[in-house]
């Protein structure tokens, strides 16, 4: 899943994609490098986010879904958690509602589409504050289940779970979920990992270099592929990245050297 934030304070990428033509341009990019799903976001959830009005980010997203779905071969997930925008992106073409609270099966199921399923605590205002969990894996794996459990009840054919790494966890929780993975795994559903250019990984960068400071979001490829690698290896289905081109040559790469050894 390709990245693409139509927004103009992103962690990474905000402001870049502002305008719809250079916004699906890359897009396109992001399908043609091997990306399923192009993630079309109208909102930051960074920590620290202030939520966003619903025309505001209706005004972002749907020019830019709008111009992707021309080309039927490519596929458009519509990162929000508002239903109003969920409805009206699966309108404009979006065939997956990829939602960090979790809250909106109903709309994928009424309208026929795919449905993440994000753990998140709290909201991205606060969500950094100090988070706490009786047990980080179970909690978030429990949660999981029963948000997922409710979407293909309510008829949900495709659905993901997801950890949501760096929604309401602090390092520890990151690494204990990411090292677990198989927990989800085995739930059945197909998991779903982001951890692409992440505060985590500024965290474990500057702490192998040996210096305070992390390294700036564009600085984060080495940490951004190998917790990829490490989710496909074991046994995610899609992780979500803004740097597809080279998350699927690494990703080639480990299956290949899989392979030869099979
Ligand atoms: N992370 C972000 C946004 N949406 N969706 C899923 N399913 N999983 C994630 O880990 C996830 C997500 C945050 O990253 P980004 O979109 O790059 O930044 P921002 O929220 O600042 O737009």
């Amino acid at each position: 899943m390709g990245v693409l934030n139509v927004t103009p304070d992103s962690f990474s990428d905000g402001g870049r994609y502002r305008d719809p033509d250079s916004a699906v341009a890359h897009g396109r990019w992001l399908a043609a490098r091997g990306a399923d799903w192009i993630d079309v976001g109208g909102e930051s959830t960074r920590p620290g986010a202030e939520p966003v009005p619903v025309a505001e980010e209706l005004d972002r997203v749907l020019p830019v879904i709008a111009g992707l779905t021309s080309d039927p071969r490519l596929r458009v997930s519509i990162d929000t958690r508002k239903a109003e925008v969920a409805e009206a992106a699966v309108r404009a073409g979006a065939g997956l509602i990829n939602d960090v609270s979790a809250t909106l099966a109903p709309v994928a199921a009424e309208r026929g589409v795919g449905f993440v399923a994000m753990h998140m605590l709290g909201d991205p205002r606060t969500m950094q504050r100090d988070p706490v969990y009786d047990d980080v894996v179970r909690d978030v794996r429990d949660f999981l289940v029963a948000r997922a459990t409710t979407a293909r009840t309510a008829g949900v054919e495709e659905v993901y779970i997801d950890p949501g790494i760096g929604f309401g966890k602090n390092l520890d929780h990151n690494l204990a979920l990411l090292a677990n993975l198989d927990v989800l795994v085995a739930t059945g559903f197909p998991v779903l990992v982001g951890t692409s250019r992440k505060a985590m990984l500024g965290a474990l960068a500057a702490r192998a270099d040996g210096t305070a400071d992390p390294p700036p979001t564009h600085d984060r490829l080495e940490g951004s592929l190998a917790t990829a690698v490490w989710a496909y290896w074991h046994g995610v289905a899609m992780v979500r990245t803004h740097d597809v081109a080279e998350t699927v040559r690494a990703a080639e790469l480990v299956r290949g050297i899989a392979k030869a050894a099979a």
